[in-house]
């Protein structure tokens, strides 16, 4: 069995090992895969899951190969489970995984197949890492799965399986904060940020007059008037999420990164940065900063 290596990094595809990236406290998380990765994760072969599982776990018959494994205590009875992250692809040769799956198996061989929200468990090099984020010492399951468009969205997803009852606690589509905005007056935007509890509602204006030439060529401002009143600006899902300790507590948090665009995709104004905390059953934004592009 291939096993895993020991290259701890969040997030990073890892090129050899089969395993999941298991975080256990100290370790740094990465940035987001390069070209060379993707590169190198097509060549890589994959071990296609044995018939007798996907009957067993009635998943697709076709193509279903195995992304990585790692035994993990991950629903907390003190023994290790096995835990597959599975993908399906229709060719040998796509690096795109159509649908992604989690196969949590006891070492009696018993287990239970989590399959993902259908809108959105297929990306280009999916990813799974192993940390603990609510605090209970057992593992999380945190997926990621690049979209592959222009606009570098990644989905991402988190389960617990604690005492087998798996629960999606992490949806990107969902757990995100509200952002909003306009062009104002001057080559200015006006940014309004509101996390989902109602703690930040945040108003800032953010001065783009360094874009002065193209906006004027484009027609939004002219001499600093603006053109067209009422243009808004375009927030973009998670671009990144990082898995780290932000807060030094020994428990994971999520450093999450949006692009906000301004008059074209091309045009990127600011980048919106979250950070998250699982507090009490539930998600707690604890900051929010944002940065010029
Ligand atoms: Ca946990
Ligand atoms: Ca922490």
């Amino acid at each position: 069995m291939k096993r895993f290596l020991g290259i701890l990094t969040a997030f990073c595809v890892l090129l050899t090992a089969f395993g999941f990236t298991n975080l256990a406290m100290g370790e740094e998380s990465s940035t987001a895969p390069s070209e060379q990765i993707l590169q190198s994760q097509s060549e890589q072969v994959l071990e296609k899951l044995d018939s007798r599982r996907i009957k067993k776990y009635k998943l697709p018959q076709e193509n279903i190969f195995i992304l990585k494994q790692e035994k993990a205590d991950v629903n907390g009875d003190g023994k290790e489970e096995t835990v597959y992250f599975l993908g399906q692809k229709f060719e040998d040769s796509d690096i795109y995984m159509e649908h992604v799956y989690i196969l949590i198996e006891n070492l009696k061989g018993r287990g239970y197949l989590i399959k993902l929200p259908e809108d959105g468990d297929g990306g280009y090099t999916p990813d799974a890492v192993l940390a603990d984020i609510t605090g209970d010492s057992v593992p999380e399951i945190v997926i990621s799965l690049p979209t592959g468009g222009s606009g570098g969205i990644i989905n991402y997803y988190i389960y617990t399986a604690k005492d087998d009852r798996p629960r999606l606690i992490f949806n990107s589509q969902r757990d995100i904060v509200n952002v909003s905005g306009n062009f104002d007056e001057n080559y200015k935007a006006k940014i309004c940020i509101k996390d989902p509890n109602g703690t930040y509602d945040i108003q800032t204006l953010l001065d783009l007059k360094d874009r002065k030439e193209i906006y004027d060529e484009l027609g939004l401002y002219s001499d600093g008037k603006l053109q067209k009143p009422g243009t808004e600006i375009m927030p973009y899902p998670y671009g990144l999420i990082n898995v780290k300790d932000l807060d030094n507590d020994g428990v994971y948090e999520l450093e999450a990164y949006q692009s906000v665009r301004g008059i074209a995709g091309a045009d990127s104004i600011a980048e919106i940065i979250t950070h998250w905390k699982w507090v009490d059953n539930a998600w707690v934004v604890t900051r929010i900063g944002i940065e010029k592009e």
